[in-house]
């Protein structure tokens, strides 16, 4: 196999693009997606800072490096969910990335802001962990962006994570989440920031090779909670229709986005408020968030979380979080 650009020998081969690449021309391209993810969408300018949540995986940091080496003005962010040796490690990596790479980062702890880690968020509204915490990062992520000056946040949300909540949006034809379904979405609020995903347009499997060639430092686990999600049952369903057809993954996924998404979208007339507790935005008088801080510290909850046991993952982990 040969490199498609320079015709040296190839170290990866990307069979929906019907190409094969040396490490160099790899990285060439994955930077090329990119650059072109952010142009498409305007995700933003080069004078925008930009805020990007790292998880501690390989996707949020394969993004922070690239959009480094691009030359844009990155802050970090790692909310600290409190998920057991799963927490600990992956804010080692983020921390280790940025000291090496000399770009700042936040560290925002979710005990410290909803009185108490995801696992006894968990325990006390008894609902799937990936609920809370979803709520929680969402919240956090605008919240923190507001407060430090950011206009928007990039995660590292990929192709395979986006084909696989499109699947389970259109498995149950939640018709509302479809125009929410995007690589950018608008700041429809001036407190709520743009939210943008620069990767979209790469699979797991190439930013894997990507954190790999660029030799950065990972957290291969995923969180516990993942384990048994629909998701995850949902991205094997469609990595088995990509073996047998590949490009079906983007087609899927881009398709939407070009022929299908708009026929969803509505103007909405929800009325948006500001949180009388906090001033965050809301459709209520409290938001979601609020509320839940409410509910943990009334319980008394417990800061330090319980191991948790068998069975207890995730059925549904409906908003994917800052990217593995
Ligand atoms: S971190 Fe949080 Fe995810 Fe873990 S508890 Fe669920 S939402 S699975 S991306
Ligand atoms: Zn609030």
């Amino acid at each position: 196999m040969k490199c498609r650009k320079c015709g040296e020998r190839a170290a990866i081969e990307l069979r929906r693009h019907n190409a094969a690449f040396c490490v160099p021309d790899f990285q060439d391209f994955f930077r090329k997606q990119i650059r072109e993810a952010i142009r498409k969408h305007r995700m933003f300018t080069e004078d925008e800072p930009v805020l990007v949540a790292v998880s501690g995986g390989k996707d949020s940091l394969a993004l922070w490096d690239v959009l480094i080496d691009e030359g844009y003005r990155t802050t970090g962010l790692y909310l600290d969910l409190g998920i057991f040796d799963y927490s600990v490690e992956s804010k080692a990596r983020c921390e280790a990335f940025a000291a090496r790479r000399g770009v700042p980062l936040i560290i925002a702890a979710v005990a410290d802001e909803v009185g108490a880690p995801v696992p006894v968020i968990k325990q006390v509204t008894r609902r799937p962990p990936c609920s809370g915490c979803g709520l929680s990062k969402r919240y956090l992520m605008n919240r923190t962006a507001l407060q430090h000056g950011f206009p928007v946040v990039a995660t590292g949300h990929n192709l395979d994570d986006e084909a696989a909540t499109l699947f389970g949006s259109v498995m149950h034809w939640q018709t509302d989440a479809l125009p929410r379904q995007s690589p950018a979405l608008a700041s429809t609020h001036p407190k709520l920031v743009r939210r943008v995903k620069p990767l979209y347009r790469l699979s797991e499997r190439e930013t894997a090779a990507f954190a790999f060639t660029r030799k950065i430092d990972y957290i291969v686990d995923e969180c516990p909670f993942a384990k048994g999600a629909t998701s995850i049952a949902h991205k094997e369903l469609l990595n088995r229709m990509e073996e047998a057809s590949p490009g079906a993954k983007h087609n899927f996924l881009f398709g939407f986005l070009d022929k299908a998404r708009a026929a969803f979208e509505r103007v909405e007339h929800v009325e948006l408020k500001e949180c009388a507790r906090c001033g965050q935005v809301t459709t209520g008088e409290i938001c979601a968030f609020c509320k839940l801080a409410q509910s943990v510290r009334g319980a008394g909850a417990p800061r330090a979380p319980q191991r948790a046991g068998r069975g207890e993952a995730a059925t549904d982990p409906s908003v994917p979080g800052a990217g593995a």
